[in-house]
């Protein structure tokens, strides 16, 4: 059948333009040509001098109307993004704090602490005592705690002091270890407004440490209090694609990013009362699936399954199936109260800080989640019977048994084996070779790169068969997740040595890792990797690299500025942010690796990026000197005989 060689999103995409649906490719198309000015990053409107553009090639404007020039309009903006998803990443955290201190005061009914050993191993870096002390005790000033790194008047981040200590003193030197959280971003707000920091190498300086507050602040928090709130994510089989949304079943979609919703909802569809009211509509029971971030956070914790990513987001409703499709923050398009106009579909927003005109509101706090997920539950069970049976369409797809759930300690500890866990098999493995380097990818989905692309799935297949060790997060994941990338048997497209790995430890090539938040994880990652020794002394000396293919939100541009100001190598597809400015667009792809030993590459040709990250890792490899044994020479004859000649005495053949 011709459809099997299709997407899920691609034949969702072909029916909804078949019914006459509006999808974000329609959209996108009406938004063509794209302002140039917004495109090269300048056009400024900064204040009500504006809007000001600056012309790059003809004989326009070179400044603004008070004198700004390229550079701080590109700078001001990178700045802007990278605090903006810094604010995302980090408010996220905030709640997740805020919900462990409501958990260990008893005030948030059906939360409990699920991971002890985290709780402590994180009160220990808070400096919190935790001997002889209840558990709640500890939860609770942990909580605290990261609530302070949000607003605290003097000193730098605590979960710095987790990265290399060479990393440390680049940080410290430059100027750029994060303060607290909201200062960072705040000063990125106060900096970028007319009149303010106008060189763009100092708004670059705080680009970085306002992202280095999400990675390693914001994000980390998120992940870290979610691990003790909801497990750490340990190998879990899971399903991914549209076709877990089932036809007899009510079918609830949660969206967005903050587990705390979806993790209620799952904790409250089942019990008797709700299996009478499945029975009473003549359901088979309840199917709940994720999307985009939220759906990368259940199935790594619970293999809940995942239906899409990103851009999938509109093709999911459009099943017909969905009965409910619940939503918190983040990523979630307006589009869909539209979408939702076709079909019988509900759309619920919960938090108060996102609503959306046309949807209907269920507010969500620590103290009521449970209570409200169970009327949302209800809700979607009460809206079962006004399904249109004609309009149902769910594609065809195959539900791969993909494992995902790889979060540091769980490769450390199937690396490393179970008496004891560490990072030295898996460097070894570097050092030798079977393993060239690991590359992070992340981020986002988007129709700028074309319709309905697999293009993290061919670039995970691309690194796996040259035995490059692929850890993916966010839509990323999400998308290997629905192209089959998760699956053991993936092996055998691997490079004989990842192969060998894969085989000896029993883990896919390409490890999901959970959310974007969980960047954080990689962070960790790869400090362990430089602290276990061998592959240099700080994160910069690895080989390593990260991608972002399809980038789309500010989010993915903090990420990226973390990932580098952390010593990563990273490579954006599509356009740069900084494009109209070219001295800017050199500091971050050139300069940058002087001050942080690691830089940003954009490119619009995505195919082209496989190949960049894979002589970044030879590069590093080379640097390292572990490329001895690969080292290839060409032999003449005389040479040849000679070799074995001295060779023979050895006495092995
Ligand atoms: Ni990340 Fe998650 Fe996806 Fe991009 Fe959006 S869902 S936090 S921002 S689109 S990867
Ligand atoms: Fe124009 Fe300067 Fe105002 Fe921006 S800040 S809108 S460049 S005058």
């Amino acid at each position: 059948m011709e459809d099997k060689q299709k997407t899920t999103d691609q034949i969702m995409l072909d029916k909804m333009r078949e019914s006459k649906i509006e999808t974000m490719y329609d959209r996108y198309k009406a938004q063509q040509p794209q302002c140039g000015y917004g495109s090269l990053a300048l056009c400024c409107r900064h204040c009500n001098y504006g809007p000001c553009n600056i012309d790059p090639f003809g004989p326009g404007p070179k400044r603004g109307i008070c004198g700004a020039d390229a550079n701080t309009f590109a700078a001001r903006h990178f700045l802007r993004m990278s605090a903006a998803g810094t604010a995302c990443h980090s408010d996220h955290g905030r709640a997740v704090a805020h919900l462990l201190v409501a958990t260990a005061r008893g005030e948030a009914p059906g939360y409990r602490i699920k991971d002890v050993e985290k709780l402590k191993m994180i009160a220990e870096c808070f400096d919190i005592k935790t001997k002889d002390r209840e558990i709640n005790e500890i939860a609770e000033e942990v909580g605290e705690m990261a609530l302070m790194e949000f607003g605290k008047p003097y000193g730098t981040l605590l979960f710095l002091k987790r990265a290399p200590a060479a990393r440390q003193k680049i940080w410290e030197k430059l100027g750029i270890a994060s303060r607290a959280i909201d200062r960072e971003v705040t000063e990125s707000m106060h900096r970028t407004g007319m009149g303010g920091d106008q060189d763009y190498r100092n708004l670059t300086k705080q680009a970085m440490r306002v992202s280095l507050a999400d990675g390693w602040g914001g994000s980390m928090i998120a992940t870290e209090l979610q691990d003790i709130l909801f497990g750490t994510p340990k190998p879990v089989q899971g399903r991914a694609n549209l076709g877990v949304l089932k036809k007899d079943y009510v079918n609830i979609v949660v969206h967005g990013h903050e587990p705390q919703l979806a993790e209620a909802i799952v904790m409250a569809s089942t019990g008797p009362d709700i299996e009478k009211a499945v029975a009473a509509v003549g359901a088979k029971g309840i199917v709940i699936a994720g999307l985009c971030c939220t759906a990368n956070e259940l199935l790594v914790r619970h293999g809940i399954p995942m239906a899409g990513h990103m851009t999938m987001q509109e093709g999911a409703m459009a099943t017909g199936v969905v009965e409910v499709m619940v939503v918190d923050i983040q990523c979630v398009m307006q589009a869909l109260a539209e979408t939702a106009k076709h079909f019988h579909t509900k759309l619920v927003t919960t938090l108060s800080k996102a609503k959306i005109s046309g949807a209907e509101h269920v507010e969500f706090e620590d103290e009521n989640a449970l209570e409200s997920a169970k009327k949302i539950i209800l809700m979607a069970i009460g809206n079962y019977k006004n399904r249109d049976k004609k309009k149902v369409f769910i594609p065809d797809a195959s539900e791969p048994n993909l494992i995902a759930g790889f979060s540091h300690e769980t490769i450390k500890y199937m690396l490393g084996g179970r008496f004891r866990a560490s990072y030295r098999p898996l460097n070894d493995n570097i050092i030798n070779g079977r393993i060239r380097g690991v590359v992070g990818i992340a981020g986002c989905t988007s129709p700028k790169a074309g319709e309905c692309t697999q293009s993290y799935v061919d670039l995970a297949k691309e690194l796996i068969a040259n035995n490059i060790l692929v850890v993916a997060t966010g839509c990323a994941a999400g998308q290997c997740a629905s192209g089959g990338l998760m699956l053991p048997e993936l092996k055998d497209q691997c490079g004989a040595g990842l192969k060998e790995v894969c085989e000896a430890v029993g883990i896919p090539p390409v490890l999901h890792s959970g959310a974007c938040v969980d960047n954080s994880r990689i962070l960790i990652a790869c400090s362990e990797m430089a602290k276990e020794g061998g592959l240099g002394n700080d994160i910069s000396d690895l080989p390593v690299a990260g991608a972002c293919l399809e980038w789309m939100s500010e989010k993915a541009i903090a990420i990226g500025q973390f990932l580098v100001a952390s010593g990563i190598y990273t490579v954006f597809g599509m356009n740069s942010p900084v494009a109209g400015a070219p001295d800017l667009q050199n500091l971050l792809t050139k300069e940058l690796e002087e001050q942080v030993g690691a830089r940003w590459d954009f490119q619009q040709d995505i195919k082209k990026i496989g190949k960049m990250l894979m002589d970044h890792i030879e590069m590093k490899r080379e640097a390292l000197g572990i490329n001895v044994k690969k080292e290839r020479k060409l032999y003449d004859m005389a040479e040849r005989r000679a070799l074995e000649q001295e060779c023979k005495p050895a006495g092995h053949h």
